[in-house]
């Protein structure tokens, strides 16, 4: 048939972007029309969005694919957790929290005293993050906006709302809540209610190939739309349609989607609700055609890129990118090496607490050398990303019995050739690095089989990336002791 031409929007925490994509058979083409910045705005005191903003980006972007063909679907995809709140008018209540806004400090463990941890995990089958939506809601108890609130939007869905007038609330993004029974595959009314969130504001759940509706008529003409367009649900969390652009193959997969966060773990067929899994704090988020996302959140390109921003603000010079990784790639591997994960490296860098400070003190604690310059602090950020990766890929094959094969490195962080050669090097298991779009690749390939496009399966979505995308592989190296370094981190603990 006809090529199909669809427009992928694939929001970031620091960038969103708006692609143009066609498919057809054996073919796989993906063209970015339009990329912005972004980036939460602390507003006194608090952490927001700037999700009409965010709106204006995608009409934006939008308007130009239209521009430049057919449209034949949009679909949408932004990272998870974070919600808008709709009045009875359909209107956006207030701002919308950044899940990084301090809000939930302290508010997990409330919660844990209501709900058993063991309890929780048993029905959401998901990972502590102070962040998760319940506990953003269970902060804003009270609050006049959660008391006004007829209907809560996860983002990308918020944003097909603002298209199409219609509500809902798409699985792979639901699940990511803690508010979703991962078996029963439904909202858990029933925690919802004991911790005291207005259960009722939960919109009916949709799945990934579903059409949401079409654009209405007053957007279609500020887009200059010749015909009707449907939006249609793809995987709404960045994460879920990034792992159905992993270019897998026949071979047992790790994947590291590597973005703002890094998403570390494996795809499965039914969720591991295991003790094990619950006291190793691994999640079992919902993905694409009922699979499971068995992974972990690790901090990711943020420390980096919060470092490299606090670096520019004070106007030190050779703070790009690539300087600081060739000067990283030459600094010794495994010097230092710190908890990644540790909560103090959250919250955005500020000129009182800045990130690479954190960083020093992190090591500073663990009794590791201390850095003595940016390329080798740079370097312990990386080394420590790279043992955490490995901690959870192994921690994640034991947990679901398998033997990993691969890793596939996805997302802007599969570019950072230093950050995959030291990947492969830790798990010492081969890394293929790419395609750096996966998530807008996910996003077009389940708009193009609702659109008729013959990829019933995952497999052939995959088949299709393996076939127009190169990759780029990187062997395990010998010759540095990363089981030293992992003993260390764990003396200091
Ligand atoms: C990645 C991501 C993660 C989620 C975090 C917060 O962009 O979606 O999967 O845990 O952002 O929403």
């Amino acid at each position: 048939g006809a090529p199909l031409r669809v427009a992928a929007v694939d929001l970031g925490a620091t960038s969103g972007r708006v692609m143009a994509a066609t498919v057809a058979p054996g073919h796989l083409a993906l063209t970015e029309v339009h990329r912005f910045a972004n980036g939460a705005v602390p507003v006194r005191g608090s952490l927001y969005w700037d999700v009409v903003g965010l709106h204006r980006e995608v009409l934006a972007g939008l308007r130009a694919v239209a521009r430049s063909g057919p449209l034949h679907g949009i679909g949408i995809d932004s990272w998870a957790v974070d919600y808008g709140l709709l009045d009875r008018d359909g209107a956006l209540l207030g701002n919308v929290h950044s899940h990084r806004d301090r809000r939930t400090d302290g508010v997990a463990a409330e919660v844990l005293r209501t709900v058993p941890a063991e309890e929780l995990y048993a029905v959401t089958g998901l990972q502590q993050l102070p962040f998760n939506t319940i506990y953003q809601l269970v902060a804003a108890r009270g609050t006049a906006a959660l008391e006004s609130a007829e209907t809560l939007l996860l983002l990308p869905d918020l944003l097909a709302y603002w298209l199409t007038g219609e509500v809902g609330a798409e699985r792979t993004n639901a699940s990511t809540t803690q508010l979703y029974d991962v078996s029963a595959r439904e909202w858990s009314t029933d925690l919802a209610r004991r911790v005291g969130v207005p259960w009722a504001i939960l919109p009916p759940l949709r799945d990934a190939g579903d059409r949401i509706g079409w654009v209405s008529p007053d957007v279609a003409a500020g887009l200059d739309l010749a015909q009707d367009v449907p939006v249609i649900a793809v995987g709404s969390h960045d994460t879920a349609s990034a792992v159905v652009g992993v270019p897998a193959g026949e071979e047992e997969f790790g994947y590291i989607s590597s973005g703002t966060w890094s998403l570390v773990g494996l795809e499965l067929e039914k969720p591991v609700l295991s003790e094990a899994a619950r006291v190793a704090d691994f999640t079992n988020e919902g993905g694409v055609d009922g699979t499971v996302r068995l992974l972990k959140n690790v901090m990711g390109l943020w420390v980096l890129s919060e470092c490299v921003r606090s670096w520019t603000e004070q106007g030190l010079a050779g703070t790009d990118l690539p300087t600081l990784l060739a000067g990283a790639g030459e600094a010794p591997a495994l010097r230092t090496v710190v908890d990644i994960n540790d909560p103090a490296l959250l919250a955005p860098s500020t000129a009182l607490d800045p990130m690479p400070d954190r960083v020093v003190a992190l090591a500073a604690r663990a009794g590791e050398p201390v850095p003595e310059h940016r390329m080798a602090l740079v370097r312990c950020v990386l080394d420590s990303l790279a043992l955490a990766y490995r901690r959870h890929l192994r921690t994640a094959a034991d947990l679901a019995g398998r033997r990993l094969e691969v890793v596939h490195v996805v997302g802007g962080g599969s570019q950072n050739a230093l950050l995959c050669q030291l990947t492969a090097d830790a798990c010492g298991l081969p890394v293929l690095a790419g395609p750096a779009e996966a998530a807008a690749l996910g996003n077009v390939l389940v708009q193009a089989r609702t659109l008729g496009a013959d990829l019933p399966d995952l497999a052939a979505m995959r088949t299709l990336v393996r076939a127009t995308h190169g990759l780029r592989r990187h062997e395990p190296r010998g010759g540095h002791d990363w089981d030293a370094a992992e003993a260390r981190l764990d003396a200091a603990r």
